[in-house]
């Protein structure tokens, strides 16, 4: 079986977010049948629609032999098991699991981009991904994963923070 190396960001600004974050992780261990190697866990300040609370945010690696779609149809799946309600575009959410990157495939369909379209903005994805793979390239600009970091403004860099490993319980 022909394995990709994919990346995908969990957040969590509803409820008990550790936990949501540590059960994700289980499900996704489970149900991609492969070991899920976690960055730190991270607080940040919220994205696109400031009045929420704030989230915790975490990355993970995975050796997948899934595709895109079927990648993302158990990432959806955990969100719908862990009892996401849709709320508005960058409202609150129990939990969001999304593929940031798959190997360097770009992915251009209705239901699915990747890498994803608004990872180079965002600190809170950026951050735990460069924990796990700084020198990692974005394959549609060629950029490092550090340096995309580097080049967000110092607002958006401060607007997280390291909190420690995830518990997974
Ligand atoms: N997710 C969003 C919108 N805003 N902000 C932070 N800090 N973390 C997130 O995971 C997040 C967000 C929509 O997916
Ligand atoms: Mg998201
Ligand atoms: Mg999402």
């Amino acid at each position: 079986m022909t394995t990709v190396e994919a990346y995908l960001g969990l957040g969590s600004n509803l409820g008990d977010r550790e936990r949501n974050l540590a059960s994700a992780v289980s499900m996704l261990d489970e149900r991609l049948a492969a070991p899920v190697i976690l960055s730190s866990v991270y607080e940040t300040k919220p994205w696109g629609y400031a009045d929420q609370p704030d989230f915790l945010n975490l990355a993970c690696r995975v050796e997948t032999g899934l595709k895109p779609e079927a990648l993302l149809g158990a990432a959806q799946e955990v969100e719908r098991l862990l009892g996401r309600v849709p709320t508005f575009p960058y409202g609150p959410r129990a939990i969001d699991v999304d593929i940031l990157l798959y190997g360097d495939q770009v992915v251009d369909t209705p239901e699915l981009r990747v890498p994803h379209p608004h990872l180079i903005e965002r600190a809170f994805a950026l951050s735990p991904l460069a924990e796990l793979a700084p020198e990692l390239l974005h394959p549609e600009l060629g950029v490092s994963i550090r340096e995309l970091l580097e080049r967000l403004p110092r607002a958006e860099r401060d607007g997280v923070s390291i909190v420690g490993p995830l518990l997974r319980r």
